[in-house]
C-alpha cells in the first residue's frame, strides 16, 4: 500500500479505503463492499468526517443497550471485518456480546475466512458457521443465522448494511442498534437506535461508553434508553448533511 503521511488532508479516509482493498485481497470483503465504502464516504463527507453530538448520544445508549442485555449479538460483514477487526473484538469483551459473520453476499468460504481473521484479532468464540437457523420473512442469504446466535439475541447491533434484515429482525422484536452513514438509508430508518457515523469512528466510541458505563445501576442504564429520542438523532444527521451545521452549536 502507499504510504500516506499523516499531514494528508483526507490521511482518514485513504486509509480507510486502503483497509477495504486489502479486504478484498485476503478473501474477506465483497468486490460490492468497495461500492459500499464510496456511497459511506460521500456521506461521511456531508456529515463533516467527525462524530456528530446526536451520533455520541447514540453510541452512548447503544452502549447502554448492550451492557443491559440478556444476550446481544454483534453482527460483522465484510466490511466491518476488514475496518475494525481489533475494535469490533474490544466491544464484544467489554460488553459481553458474541459475534457473528452474517453476509449479504454470503459464501461458506467468505464467512470462514471472516471467523478466522476476527480469531487472530483475539476473539474466542465467532458464531455465523452453523446457520441452522432463519430470520422470517427473507429470501436473501442473510436470512441465516445461528439458533443460539442472532436468531437467540434480544439485542442486534448492525453495521452497514442494506435495509430489509433491519426490518425483519424488528419483525422480530428484536432491539437493533444500526450504524449507518446514511441517515435516509432504510436501516437506520426502521432502527431501534440509528447510529448516523462511521463505524471506524462509532465501534471504539460505543466501547469507551460502555466502560464508562460499566459500573452504573441498570436503574440508570434504563434511564439512558428511555430518554433516547430517535428521530431527533435521524432529523440531527440530515440537518447537519443539507445545511453543515451539526447539531448543539
Ligand atoms: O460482506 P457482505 O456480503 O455482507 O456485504 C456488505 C455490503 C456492505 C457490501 C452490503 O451490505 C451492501 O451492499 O450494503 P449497501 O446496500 O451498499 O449499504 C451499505 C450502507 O452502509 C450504505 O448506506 C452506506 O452509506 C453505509 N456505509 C458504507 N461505509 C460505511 C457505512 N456506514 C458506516 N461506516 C462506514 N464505513
Amino acid at each position: 500500500m502507499t504510504e500516506i503521511p499523516e499531514d494528508h488532508p483526507r490521511h482518514d479516509s485513504l486509509v480507510t479505503r486502503h483497509r477495504i482493498e486489502d479486504g478484498v485481497d485476503r478473501g474477506i470483503t465483497s468486490r460490492q463492499g468497495l461500492v459500499a465504502q464510496g456511497r459511506g464516504e460521500a456521506y461521511d463527507y456531508l456529515l463533516g468526517e467527525q462524530t456528530l453530538p446526536s451520533a455520541d448520544g447514540a453510541e452512548r445508549v447503544a452502549a447502554a443497550h448492550l451492557l443491559l442485555a440478556e444476550h446481544a449479538v454483534l453482527s460483522v460483514n465484510g466490511n466491518v471485518a476488514a475496518l475494525v477487526p481489533d475494535e469490533i473484538v474490544e466491544l464484544a469483551e467489554a460488553t459481553g456480546a458474541d459475534l457473528e459473520v452474517n453476509l449479504f453476499n454470503r459464501t461458506e468460504e467468505r464467512v470462514e475466512r471472516i471467523a478466522d481473521y476476527l480469531r487472530e484479532h483475539g476473539a474466542d468464540e465467532v458464531k455465523g458457521t452453523k446457520a441452522d437457523a432463519r430470520i422470517p420473512g427473507l429470501d436473501h442469504e442473510r436470512a441465516k443465522v445461528d439458533s443460539d446466535g442472532i436468531h437467540d439475541a434480544d439485542v442486534v447491533l448492525v453495521p452497514l448494511e442494506d435495509g430489509d434484515r433491519a426490518e425483519a429482525l424488528a419483525e422480530m422484536g428484536k432491539t437493533e442498534l444500526v450504524i449507518d452513514l446514511n441517515p435516509l438509508s432504510r436501516s437506520p430508518q426502521t432502527a431501534s437506535v440509528p447510529i448516523v457515523d462511521n463505524v471506524v469512528r462509532a465501534v471504539p466510541n460505543i466501547t469507551a461508553h460502555a466502560s464508562d458505563l460499566r459500573d452504573a445501576s441498570r436503574e440508570e442504564l434504563e434511564a439512558i434508553v428511555e430518554d433516547f429520542d430517535r428521530e431527533a438523532a435521524l432529523a440531527a444527521a440530515e440537518e447537519r448533511i443539507r445545511t453543515g451545521a451539526a447539531d448543539g452549536e
